[in-house]
C-alpha cells in the first residue's frame, strides 16, 4: 500500500472522505497578488515611492520592473503551487505601449489587455484594485477623504475607471472580478474631525457605486485597517466604518489579518460576518508586530482562518487571496512558499473531523474535543499533500527549491 492509500485510510477512520477534500481544495481559487514580485512598484514609471503608510523592506535582487519579468516571474511561482489560481493585479500595473500614459482617473480597459492576455492563455480569472497610494494626488495623506474636492474628484474618478476595468476583466476572462478598494487615509496624529473625514469617504464611494455594473461579474469589496505607517492615530477605514458601509450598501467586506490590533484574530471574525454577508473577502498575510505582511507561513492563525472557511461550509462564500511583500529574499519563493501554505492550511481543515468535533462541543466534552484535536496534529498529513501536489502537477516534496535555485542562478541573477 502506498503511503497516500495508508494515510488516507487513518483519515478515513475518522469519518472523512479524503477524495472529496482534495476535490474540493483542487477547485478552490486563490488570488495572488502580483505585487509580491516588485515590492509594490508597478509600472507606471513615475518615480513615486511607494506610500499609503505600507512598507517593503529588503533589498534582495533580481526583483521585476518590466511586464514581461513580473509575468515570468509569476509563471514561474504558479508552476510550484497547486490548486486554482487567480491573478490579483492593482490599477498601478496598467501596461502603457508605444509612449503612451494614462493617469489614474483615465485608465481604460485597453491598459490592461496584456493581463487579459495573460489570464485567458492560463485559464485564469482577474481580479483588481485601484491604487489610492504611490501618486502625487494622495495630499496629506488623503484621498477620497480629503477635504480637497478636487483630490476627492480625481480619485472618485479612478474609482468609477476601475469598475468599468473589473467588468471588462469579468467579460473577457469569463471569471467574476473581485475589485477591492482600499485607501490609505487618515491621520499621524490626534484629529480634530473623526467625523467630517469619514462622512468624505461615504459620500466619496457612494458615487464611485453610483455607476452600473454588472452585480453577477463584479464583486466590490471594502477593506479595512486599523493604522499604518505615519498614519498611526486614526484611519478613515476603519472596522467600524467599512463593515457597516458594506453591510448597508450590499458590497463585500474585506478583512486583512494584519490590520487589527495584535491580539484580535480574523478567524474569529470569519463566523460572525458570514452571518451577515451573502460573500466575504480576505487577504491573508502575516503581520509580525505591526501590518509587516511577512510571507503567510503554516501557523496556528492562518490554520484557524482555514478551519474557519471550511468548517462553515463557505468555501464557495470567500474570496481568498494573498497579500504580503518582503523584498529580502527570494521573491519567487516568498511567494510558492505563502501559497503553499494556503494550500496547505486549507487542506489541512479539509482533513479534520469538523462535524465530529461540533458534536464534541455541544456536548460540553472538552476533554476529548482537546484529547482529539492534539492527536490529529500528528496524522500523516504530509503524505495526502505529496500527493495532491502529484495529481497537480507539482513538485510535492522540499525538491521545489531546486527550481528556484535554478531560476535565480539563470535568470533573476542576469538582471540589472
Ligand atoms: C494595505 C492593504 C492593501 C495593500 C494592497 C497593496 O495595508 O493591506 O490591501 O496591501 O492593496
Ligand atoms: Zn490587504
Amino acid at each position: 500500500m502506498s503511503r497516500y492509500e495508508e494515510a488516507k485510510r487513518k483519515y478515513e477512520a475518522l469519518g472523512i472522505d479524503v477524495e472529496s477534500a482534495l476535490q474540493k481544495l483542487m477547485n478552490t481559487p486563490v488570488s495572488v497578488h502580483c505585487w509580491q514580485g516588485d515590492d509594490v512598484t508597478g509600472f507606471e514609471n513615475a518615480g513615486q515611492a511607494l506610500s499609503g503608510g505600507i512598507q517593503t523592506t529588503g533589498n534582495y535582487p533580481g526583483k521585476a520592473t518590466t511586464p514581461k519579468e513580473l509575468m515570468a516571474d509569476l509563471d514561474k511561482a504558479f508552476s510550484l503551487v497547486p490548486g486554482k489560481k487567480k491573478i490579483n493585479i492593482h490599477a498601478c500595473y496598467a501596461i502603457f505601449e508605444n509612449g503612451e500614459f494614462a493617469d489614474r482617473d483615465a485608465l481604460k480597459p485597453c491598459h490592461f489587455a496584456k493581463w487579459v492576455e495573460y489570464a485567458k492563455a492560463r485559464g485564469m480569472g482577474i481580479d483588481f484594485n485601484p491604487t489610492y497610494f504611490s501618486h502625487p494626488m494622495v495630499k496629506d495623506g488623503l484621498t477620497l477623504s480629503s477635504p480637497d474636492e478636487n483630490v476627492r474628484k480625481f480619485w472618485i474618478e479612478h474609482g468609477k475607471r476601475c469598475i468599468e476595468i473589473a467588468e471588462y476583466f469579468a467579460n473577457e476572462t469569463g471569471e467574476p472580478c473581485v475589485i477591492n478598494f482600499w485607501t490609505p487615509d487618515g491621520y499621524k496624529d490626534i484629529p480634530a474631525d473623526r467625523f467630517g473625514p469619514r462622512a468624505r469617504f461615504k459620500a466619496s464611494l457612494d458615487e464611485i457605486l453610483s455607476i452600473p455594473y454588472d452585480k453577477s461579474k463584479v464583486y466590490v469589496t471594502l477593506e479595512s485597517k486599523v493604522f499604518g505607517i505615519g498614519v498611526e492615530s486614526y484611519t478613515v477605514g476603519s472596522a467600524e466604518f467599512t463593515l457597516t458601509y458594506s453591510t448597508k450598501n450590499n458590497i463585500t467586506p474585506l478583512m486583512d489579518n494584519g490590520h487589527y490590533h495584535p491580539t484580535e484574530l480574523v478567524s474569529d471574525k470569519v463566523s460572525s460576518l458570514l452571518l451577515f454577508n451573502e460573500k466575504i473577502a480576505l487577504h491573508i498575510t502575516r503581520g509580525v508586530r505591526w501590518d509587516s505582511d511577512h510571507v503567510v507561513i503554516l501557523d496556528d492563525e492562518t490554520k484557524e482562518i482555514a478551519k474557519e472557511i471550511v468548517r462553515n461550509d463557505a468555501l464557495d462564500r470567500v474570496f481568498i487571496a494573498t497579500d504580503y511583500f518582503d523584498a529580502s529574499i527570494n521573491r519567487v519563493s516568498a511567494w510558492v512558499v505563502g501559497l503553499r501554505n494556503i494550500q496547505k492550511a486549507l487542506l489541512s481543515a479539509l482533513l479534520t473531523p469538523n462535524a465530529k468535533f461540533k458534536e464534541l462541543q455541544d456536548n460540553n466534552d472538552f476533554t476529548e474535543l482537546m484529547a482529539m484535536q492534539e492527536e490529529l496534529k500528528t496524522y500523516p498529513f504530509g503524505d495526502i499533500w505529496e500527493h495532491y501536489c502529484e495529481t497537480q502537477g507539482v513538485i510535492a516534496g522540499a525538491e521545489w527549491f531546486d527550481e528556484i535555485k535554478k531560476y535565480e542562478n539563470e535568470v533573476l541573477s542576469k538582471r540589472g
